[in-house]
């Protein structure tokens, strides 16, 4: 039996600050803002807090270049905003956790001047120098052949100290040498405690297996042969050194009492994942695994499409329901965040007469799976992506920008290139999730004042999909999961924790069993995930006779015995048996 814990059974909502709430109308959104939607997020049942980096930074890449981990990204507000924020949600009985990015920094973080500066700088062995290969015509050459997550090479040249400096990611984001001790102690004290000791109950932390790389930096395999660089991941995730690092920094922690949870990327297999989440192995409290929010991109190439359908769908969001059965770990279940576009136009379908039963039907597979559940901001409202018609000139995100632009520089003015890299833009660019919150029906969705030029384009959408439109609309996509945060709260022995049961029977039905050892209590989910209707199997385990109907994304919580095993377009319902 899992041992239980308030950040098992706390619903996590994510806030983005820039798209969140413009307090003051420059267009990006801040903490002020944020602290007046608290009870907003209160009342629709949260208790978890997360807050994207609101750091002081360049925003090469929305925060996730660091310059200073103790000061506030200026637009957003100060340090003494951040503490009110932090006593704001604590005084509403929530608790807050914030992004820990520390694989790497902003090169224009102190650290990084500082090591840029010279060869002998005592600062110079925190992030990875190497000097220059030449060919045999003696011309300049990378030290090895790495591609960064954001497309470019992983290594950039600086003229000072003539050497290249390593970045997974954007080249303004340096990496960290944690072979160093000197520079892990410097990130606990800076970016850990510090926070912690300002009432932060824990992080979520970025990149979680990335920070060890394997020794001497080797050339990656080489899958790619036309291609100058190579994804070199076998190289830095899940590395040599890892699970000694994130021992040392639960030791950090561990005189707070936090939750942490990581983002586990390129990790597919439980024994690995095990490794990290392990209770007994004392790492991380939960990861984020990237099983679903992948499908249809190509590992290592986002933009390439792969197929998938509802079978991938269902094996892969309920992939690691079994974690928290027989062992001492536990799970997350999440469809959204800030990389991703909205699960309704991803995973369902986002057309007018589809949406908002789309978003109620996912809502309901989400909330009654086990683990801890996480909320982007806006998912409760059932966003949907930017259109088809969105120009290219809207992506602002680094990753699509880049994307783009390199599609550009090898297709030349190939129309038919440049429309397709649109189409993949529109359907998996990071910046679905990052446009403006939509707060009302004016012309800025009320996410700052009309007239005001928001930093990012409002989506049309907001006109029908946004807060003002349904609260207190008892039909509403917000009141049912309101609903449904309530239900999960009022049954969590079955919902957060109960043991899972995936049932087979049809591609695009998703049913499944939860059951609570304790009292015997089941609940059976069923879901139609097309756009069809359909008609299903009773479950002999599971009679409708007598059962409950917990809850119904079609409003009524009666259904017509002669309609009973049939299923409307994205239909969904839970029922219980006691
Ligand atoms: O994302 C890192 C990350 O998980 C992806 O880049 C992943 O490695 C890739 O999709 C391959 O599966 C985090 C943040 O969430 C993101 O916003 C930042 O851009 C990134 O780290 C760098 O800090």
């Amino acid at each position: 039996q899992q041992p239980r814990a308030w950040w098992k059974e706390g619903v996590v909502y994510q806030i983005y600050p820039a798209s969140f709430k413009d307090s003051n109308n420059d267009g990006t959104g801040d903490i002020p803002g944020i602290i007046s939607k608290l009870d907003y997020i209160r009342d629709l049942g949260i208790d978890i807090i997360w807050i994207s980096p609101h750091y002081k930074s360049p925003q090469v890449d929305m925060g996730y270049d660091i310059s200073d981990f103790e000061d506030i990204h200026e637009p957003y507000g100060s340090l003494e905003d951040c503490e009110r924020l932090i006593e704001e949600i604590h005084a509403r009985g929530m608790k807050v956790i914030f992004d820990l990015v520390i694989n790497h920094t902003s090169d224009q973080h102190p650290w990084f001047l500082e090591s840029k500066s010279s060869k002998t700088n005592p600062k110079r062995d925190w992030y990875f120098w190497r000097p220059p290969k030449f060919d045999q015509q003696g011309n300049r050459r990378r030290p090895n052949n790495w591609r960064s997550q954001f497309t470019k090479p992983a290594w950039t040249w600086d003229e000072t100290t003539q050497e290249y400096y390593l970045h997974v990611y954007a080249d303004g984001q340096p990496d960290l040498n944690w072979e160093n001790e000197d520079c892990r102690r410097a990130v606990y004290g800076s970016a850990i405690r510090f926070w912690l000791e300002r009432g932060v109950d824990g992080f979520r932390v970025d990149t979680a297996n990335k920070y060890s790389k394997v020794r001497g930096l080797p050339d990656a395999p080489i899958a790619e042969p036309d291609e100058e660089t190579q994804l070199a991941m076998c190289h830095y995730a899940n590395g040599p050194r890892i699970h000694e690092y994130l021992k040392e920094m639960k030791g950090v922690m561990s005189p707070f009492d936090v939750m942490t949870v990581g983002e586990l990327p390129n990790t597919p297999d439980r024994a690995d994942v095990l490794k990290y989440i392990s209770a007994s192995s004392g790492e991380l409290d939960m990861v984020f695994n990237f099983d679903t929010v992948g499908l249809g991109q190509t590992p290592g190439n986002r933009f390439l499409p792969i197929p998938f359908d509802n079978v991938d769908f269902k094996y892969n969001l309920t992939k690691w329901q079994a974690l928290p059965e027989t062992t001492d770990a536990w799970t997350t279940v999440f469809l959204e965040n800030h990389d991703q576009g909205r699960s309704v136009s991803r995973f369902a379908s986002d057309l007018p007469q589809f949406r908002e039963a789309s978003a109620k039907m996912l809502a309901t597979v989400l909330t009654s799976m086990t683990g801890t559940l996480f909320l982007y901001q806006g998912q409760e409202i059932g966003m949907i992506n930017a259109p088809a018609s969105w120009s290219e000139l809207n992506y602002k995100c680094v990753r699509s920008v880049n994307y783009f632009n390199d599609v550009c520089e090898r297709a030349g003015n190939d129309p038919a290139a440049l429309e397709e890299a649109r189409r993949n833009l529109q359907r998996v660019a990071r910046d679905h999730a990052r446009v403006p919150m939509q707060w009302d029906d004016s012309a800025n969705a009320g996410f700052c004042a009309d007239g005001v030029q928001p930093w990012m384009p409002v989506l049309e959408s907001h006109v029908d999909i946004n807060v003002s439109k349904q609260l207190g609309r008892q039909d509403s996509v917000l009141e049912y999961w309101r609903s449904l945060l309530k239900l999960r709260k009022r049954l969590s022995a079955l919902f957060v924790y109960g043991k899972f049961t995936l049932i087979e029977q049809q591609k695009d039905l998703m049913m499944f069993l939860k059951v609570d050892s304790g009292t015997g209590l089941r609940a059976l989910t069923v879901a139609n995930l097309s756009k069809a209707r359909m008609s299903f199997d009773e479950e002999p385990h599971f009679p409708l006779d007598g059962a409950e109907l917990l809850i119904h994304n079609r409003s009524s919580k009666l259904v017509d015995l002669d309609r009973r095993m049939s299923l409307e377009p994205f239909e969904a319902r839970v029922y219980l048996r006691r």
